[in-house]
């Protein structure tokens, strides 16, 4: 494949065998340089809010189907981003920066059209196994976003599949006024293909579930090329009330990349109704100047690294990598000698997630103990 540099074939071919025969945390491995990104993973949570407008929206609806409605719209509308943003910006899926423990990344997207600043804080609760806890607050729409993710990996048929651990809940004002609704989202899972080639790209697969307090529940099946539509980035989503999940209320279907639609009725009305465009802009996330940023955010901690990477100065860069993670040892080790273990800075881990255990059993099949990371009161 001409993806693999020539001199970076061998290299290659080698990585590929250690990721054969290896199980579990795949961040830690090294990786040929053709293939890294200077992004950190703690950056990923900025997906979920790259269309500010349609995560305010989840706060809208004339009823609560209407409300789920958007919810799995904004929803649907962050997918594109999260799992196909690599190859558009970069040319193929990239091996992450591995974040460190208690790497900030803090962004927001500013106030338009009357939708409210969301704000965007995702801290690396855990270096090994690597997750991530991110919330997303809109104060004034009212929708708060809390989740963390990690990912359980494992390597077969030339494909790398990725269970992801961890889930989200979103939060908003009911559609009657009279309180709030919850929305617990699971996600999907991931196959990296296109290894042999060294282009990787992400298939969605699987199940994944919106389940409301306000009882009804989305399931979103996935599928690529080979599967039931035999075209990639597949899916066909039903919202039904959680009582008569046989009977779905609308049904939806088309590519996450792309354009999709309703099957049938609509809210509006409607016949077959077009439900989300994915050609529509993505808006990035504004973060601080780096010179302005504190020590553990993200692009401060990689500055080195992430120009090495950029330049392609690769030795500057594994350098530079070496004393983050040299450092970090000594850090370890410092506050087990002093049994000071490090502070979580925004989040509290909570060891069993009793709003998971209570959404989830509302539609059952879901294992009824998850961990959980919520934001801290914030101080004003
Ligand atoms: C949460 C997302 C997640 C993180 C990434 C699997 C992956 C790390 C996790 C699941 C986000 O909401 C969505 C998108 C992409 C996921 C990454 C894709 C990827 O390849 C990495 C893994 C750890 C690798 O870097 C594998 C090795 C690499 C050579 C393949 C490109």
């Amino acid at each position: 494949g001409k993806a693999v540099p020539t001199e970076q074939r061998q290299g290659w071919g080698q990585f590929l065998k250690s990721i054969a025969s290896f199980s579990g945390d795949l961040s830690s491995l090294t990786a040929p340089s053709f293939i890294l990104s200077p992004v950190s993973l703690t950056e990923y949570p900025s997906y979920w809010g790259e269309h500010p407008d349609l995560f305010a929206a989840c706060a809208t609806g004339k009823d609560d189907v209407e409300q789920m409605v958007n919810v799995l719209r904004w929803f649907i509308g962050t997918l594109k981003g999260q799992y196909t943003a690599r190859n558009t910006s970069m040319g193929s899926e990239k091996k992450p920066l591995n974040p460190i423990l208690g790497e900030l990344f803090l962004g927001s997207w500013p106030d338009k059209n009357g939708r409210g600043e969301t704000n965007l804080v995702s801290e690396q609760v855990s270096h090994h196994p690597p997750i991530t806890a991110y919330s997303l607050i809109n104060e004034k729409a009212k929708v708060t976003l809390e989740g963390h993710s990690g990912q359980k990996t494992s390597f077969s048929g030339g494909s790398i599949n990725v269970k992801q651990v961890g889930h989200a809940v979103l939060r908003v004002p009911s559609a009657d006024g009279k309180g709030e609704t919850l929305y617990l989202i699971t996600l999907p899972h991931l196959q990296i293909e296109g290894l042999i080639w060294g282009s990787p790209y992400i298939e969605l697969g699987g199940t994944s579930h919106i389940c409301s307090s306000s009882g009804y529940l989305a399931t979103i099946n996935y599928s690529g090329k080979g599967y039931f539509s035999g075209k990639p980035h597949s899916f066909k989503a039903t919202i039904s009330p959680s009582s008569k999940a046989s009977h779905p209320m609308y049904s939806i279907e088309g590519d996450w990349s792309g354009s999709s639609k309703f099957k049938g009725s609509s809210p509006e009305g409607g016949k077959d109704a077009a439900f989300w465009d994915a050609s529509s802009d993505r808006e990035e996330v504004s973060v601080k100047p780096i010179e302005e940023q504190q020590p553990m955010e993200s692009r401060k901690v990689w500055q080195k690294t992430a120009e090495g990477i950029k330049t392609q100065n690769y030795d500057a860069a594994s350098k530079d990598k070496s004393r983050i993670e040299n450092e970090q040892r000594q850090k370890r080790k410092d506050e087990q000698a002093k049994g000071t273990p490090h502070q979580l800075e925004y989040f509290v881990h909570v060891d069993d997630d009793k709003e998971y255990a209570d959404l989830a059993a509302k539609f059952g099949g879901h294992p009824a103990h998850e961990e959980a990371f919520r934001r801290k009161p914030r101080v004003h």
